[in-house]
């Protein structure tokens, strides 16, 4: 019987386990822009841009190749709003009830995909270097699941920086080189940008007229769309990025949107690039000389380690992680991630270069925004949505273990030991923020004090029967307790008068 095999908008590599499944002589694929996928949280314009893009252009190359696609526009009249829908309809015109996916990234997708009837077969994702079975077994009987020992059996797995069984350089993880401030100016020059071409431009007109309220912008659209253009942008970044990508990592700059950074999330979960092959190539580099130890092994990580860990906890925990919220906090996420006015210059960069580029990096997203909502008690699942829907690279698997867990804590400590909180000082140290900012990073109480330094100490005093015994917290209970007391209560007193602001909707 004919098979159809659905290739979905992150599924765009000549590897998919599905193409692999499939005859092309009389299979069909079958792609498809629905409002259904576009909606489910209001993404990023340039997120649907880029992805309806690469979809087209992948469609396009398959057909090119020999293969019978089936790509249905989202301006299309026959087109359904949803992925089930659109399977039904083809399967019903082809004759046949047979449908070969590879599995989704999110449980939402997979659970639609269970209960559509037709015969639907699911087959792993064998991008990924950790399987499904790999990450149970590491995870059983362990009392707690660290990315660092997950990662080192990553290296052995793969070989990369490996040298016999030892890793390159006598230690598997050079991060205590990697925590430069930021610096004074930065050499390279960014991600490479792309010109848009007539397949781009016709999706970028698209977009404009379907998702004008969504937050962000297509305007200056420079992402890859292809596999080739996203290679290209690989070794412009491997050649000016990686030597500096480690030193440089947790730094943040107002007007330096990228630093060091690869901007490859966006194509290596959309399946332009293919994740070893990304970490061959910085290895490569690193064998050359082409790149310090601290900067290819520190990458290497965040690939290996932390990408494919995460996805394992996402698997791992289920459907219910992303409704988690062991904090119990429940505040509406203020109006100024969307963009309206705050006095807090690090947010209010941060949220700017998400509008225009639907990217922030790591330290941005970890210690700038999610550093806020954490500390303000910002409910976890509006924080995800918000994550999710922003993001050039969001899709739940990745975004949500990294929200959910390592950002929010409200998983309860699966990904994180403690919680990633700091008050104003570390974003001090790090960036060059509060430099332009109406707030003072320097005064801990009053009104023009940080926000960052109020709730900082309000987040802890609250949850101090959840902390107090975390021995990774123990130090900063200590600082707490030998304020003298009228300075306490004047920080726990600003602190909720902000808070008071905020639930009132005022400017911060
Ligand atoms: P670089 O800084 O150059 O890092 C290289 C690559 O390592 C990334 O492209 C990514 O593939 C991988 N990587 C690094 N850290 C992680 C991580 N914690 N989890 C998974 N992969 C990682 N990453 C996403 O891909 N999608 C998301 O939706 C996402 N949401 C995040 C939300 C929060 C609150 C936080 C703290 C992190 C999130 N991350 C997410 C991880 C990380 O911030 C991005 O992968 C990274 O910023 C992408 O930019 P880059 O390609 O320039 O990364
Ligand atoms: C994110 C996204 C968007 C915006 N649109 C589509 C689409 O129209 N068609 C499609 O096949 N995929 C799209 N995607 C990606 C899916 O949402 C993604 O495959 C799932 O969330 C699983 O990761
Ligand atoms: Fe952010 Fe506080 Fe610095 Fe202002 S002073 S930029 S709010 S950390």
């Amino acid at each position: 019987m004919v098979k159809l095999v659905l290739v979905l908008g992150d599924q765009l590599s000549d590897s998919l386990s599905s193409l692999k499944a499939a005859d092309k002589g009389s299979d069909i694929i079958v792609m498809a822009e629905v409002m259904g996928e576009a909606e489910y949280v209001k993404h990023h314009p340039k997120k649907i841009a880029f992805l309806f893009a690469a979809m087209r252009k992948f469609a396009a190359r398959l057909e090119k190749d020999g293969w019978d696609v089936q790509y249905s526009k989202l301006d299309d009249p026959d087109t359904p709003a949803s992925l089930s829908e659109v399977l039904l309809q083809r399967a019903e015109a082809a004759g046949t009830s047979k449908v070969v996916v590879t599995e989704p990234g999110e449980w939402r997708l997979i659970e639609a995909l269970q209960t559509v009837p037709l015969d639907v077969e699911i087959l792993q994702d064998d991008r990924f270097i950790a399987s499904h079975k790999m990450f149970e077994d590491w995870a059983e009987g362990r009392k707690a699941l660290r990315m660092e020992y997950f990662y080192r059996e990553m290296r052995r797995k793969t070989g990369l920086m490996m040298e016999g069984d030892k890793p390159a350089g006598e230690k598997w993880n050079f991060d205590h080189d990697n925590r430069k401030p930021a610096p004074g100016s930065v050499e390279y020059s960014g991600p490479m940008r792309f010109q848009t071409d007539d397949v781009t431009r016709t999706v970028l007109d698209l977009v404009r007229d379907r998702f004008a309220d969504n937050f962000g912008t297509v305007d200056d659209f420079w992402f890859a769309t292809d596999q080739g253009q996203a290679r290209q942008h690989l070794a412009h970044w491997i050649k000016g990025g990686l030597p500096k990508f480690g030193d440089f990592q947790d730094a943040m700059m107002g007007d330096e949107r990228f630093l060091y950074h690869a901007i490859v999330g966006l194509y290596i979960n959309a399946g332009l690039l293919d994740a070893m092959e990304v970490c061959e190539a910085v290895e490569a580099a690193w064998k050359a000389g082409d790149a310090p130890i601290n900067a290819a092994e520190g990458f290497i990580r965040q690939i290996i380690g932390w990408r494919e860990y995460i996805r394992g906890i996402y698997f791992l925990e289920g459907p219910d992680y992303t409704s988690r919220n062991v904090l119990q906090h429940d505040r509406d996420l203020p109006a100024f991630f969307w963009g309206k006015k705050t006095w807090m210059a690090c947010v209010s960069k941060t949220v700017e270069q998400t509008h225009d580029e639907a990217y922030a990096h790591h330290i941005q997203r970890l210690m700038v925004t999610g550093n806020f909502a954490l500390l303000a008690g910002i409910d976890p699942h509006q924080v995800h949505e918000w994550y999710l829907a922003v993001y050039a690279d969001a899709y739940e698997w990745v975004e949500a273990p990294n929200v959910i867990g390592m950002s929010q804590f409200a998983d309860g400590g699966i990904i994180a030991s403690k919680p990633y909180i700091s008050s104003g000082n570390y974003i001090d140290k790090m960036s060059d923020y509060c430099k332009g900012c109406s707030y003072k990073v320097k005064d801990k109480t009053g009104p023009d004090a940080c926000p960052f330094n109020l709730l900082y100490w309000h987040f802890l005093d609250r949850h101090r029967e959840r902390f107090k015994d975390n021995h990774r917290m123990g130090n900063m209970y200590r600082v707490w307790d030998r304020m003298d007391e009228d300075r306490r209560t004047a920080v726990l007193k600003d602190a909720d008068r902000f808070l008071q602001k905020l639930d009132a909707g005022d400017i911060v």
